[in-house]
């Protein structure tokens, strides 16, 4: 990491608790710019009704300190909520960006939800992040690492002294991610960890969700030294015992409610399906696509 790596950004957590996903937005305190990650577009599958909260709740933020947003980042497809990422740039001209990987994502879905016309070219975003690429938020340098396992697109942002690892490690007392949905692998994602874990102590761990174990607070603030001290599904623990653990936890997790309904819009960058000739928009569930998942 270039001497700048040190620099200390601003990081602002918003946490959503349908999901129990956290949102961010990093920002560097001398030029008040500023990259938003993984922003939820609220959605209530009872009634069908989507709505803006979350990105309102991160636009006042922006515009309460002054903030200029040079990038809307998804560290992942996500399985379980909408990315807003589609809705913020809308909102403020922003570049959007995504691991370069999910084109192969992409890929697999298109298949699932039988979508011939489907691009699988990443073109839905405005950049496509490789590891080990640098870039900036600000004057503050920024760096990729790619961190497969949980999905075969997630990347993990490191800006200054901040690693945005969303779904690898979770808070130490809650563990790591599952690596049970479509291409996703216990062992990369070991390897994936690994690679995070490597980054100095001091780093500061920024998670993408908070289950609340045992109902305490939601919290999604670590660092590198914590997680090698006292994450419960990595510290002590070897490679092929983590494989082991973390397969045998898979079976028995039920799919993210809203898996189904995710993909097919975060694939397309977080836009929604395009309205029908009558104005509505219509989510389309393919029956029995996900092969031996536990029911819930
Ligand atoms: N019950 C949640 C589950 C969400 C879920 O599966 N989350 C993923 C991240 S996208 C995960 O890694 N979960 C780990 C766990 O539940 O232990 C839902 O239905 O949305
Ligand atoms: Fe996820």
């Amino acid at each position: 990491m270039p001497a700048a790596a040190t620099a200390r950004p601003d990081v602002k957590g918003f946490y959503e608790a349908r999901t129990g996903s956290v949102q961010y937005v990093v920002s560097d305190p001398q030029t008040k710019r500023c990259a938003i990650i993984d922003p939820v577009l609220d959605f209530d599958e009872k009634s069908g009704a989507t709505a803006t909260v979350q990105a309102d709740r991160i636009l006042d933020y922006i515009a309460g300190n002054d903030l200029t947003v040079e990038w809307i980042l998804d560290t992942h497809p996500h399985a379980d909520h909408f990315s807003a990422a589609a809705f913020l740039k809308e909102r403020t001209g922003a570049s959007t960006g995504i691991g370069s990987e999910v084109v192969r994502v992409q890929k697999l879905w298109k298949e699932i939800y039988n979508w011939p016309e489907f691009a699988t070219d990443g073109s839905q975003w405005d950049h496509l992040f490789v590891g080990g690429e640098s870039f900036s938020v600000g004057s503050i340098e920024a760096g990729v690492i790619y961190s497969p396992g949980h999905t075969l697109a997630s990347v993990t942002y490191v800006v200054g002294d901040s690693a945005f690892v969303h779904d690898t490690i979770f808070m130490p007392d809650s563990g790591t991610a599952r690596a049970d949905f479509p291409g996703g692998d216990a062992r990369q994602l070991w390897r994936s960890i690994s690679a995070i874990l490597a980054l100095p102590d001091e780093t500061r761990v920024f998670s993408g969700h908070d289950y609340q174990p045992n109902g305490r607070e939601p919290r999604w603030e670590s660092t590198v030294g914590e997680q090698k001290r006292c994450n419960n599904h990595v510290a002590g623990v070897t490679e092929e015992q983590f494989v082991e653990l973390r397969q045998a936890r898979d079976k028995t997790l039920p799919m993210p409610k809203l898996i189904l309904h995710a993909l097919q819009v975060n694939i397309r960058g977080g836009r929604l399906p395009e309205p029908e000739e009558n104005g509505a928009r219509y989510l389309k569930f393919p029956l029995n696509a996900l092969k031996g998942a536990a029911w819930g």
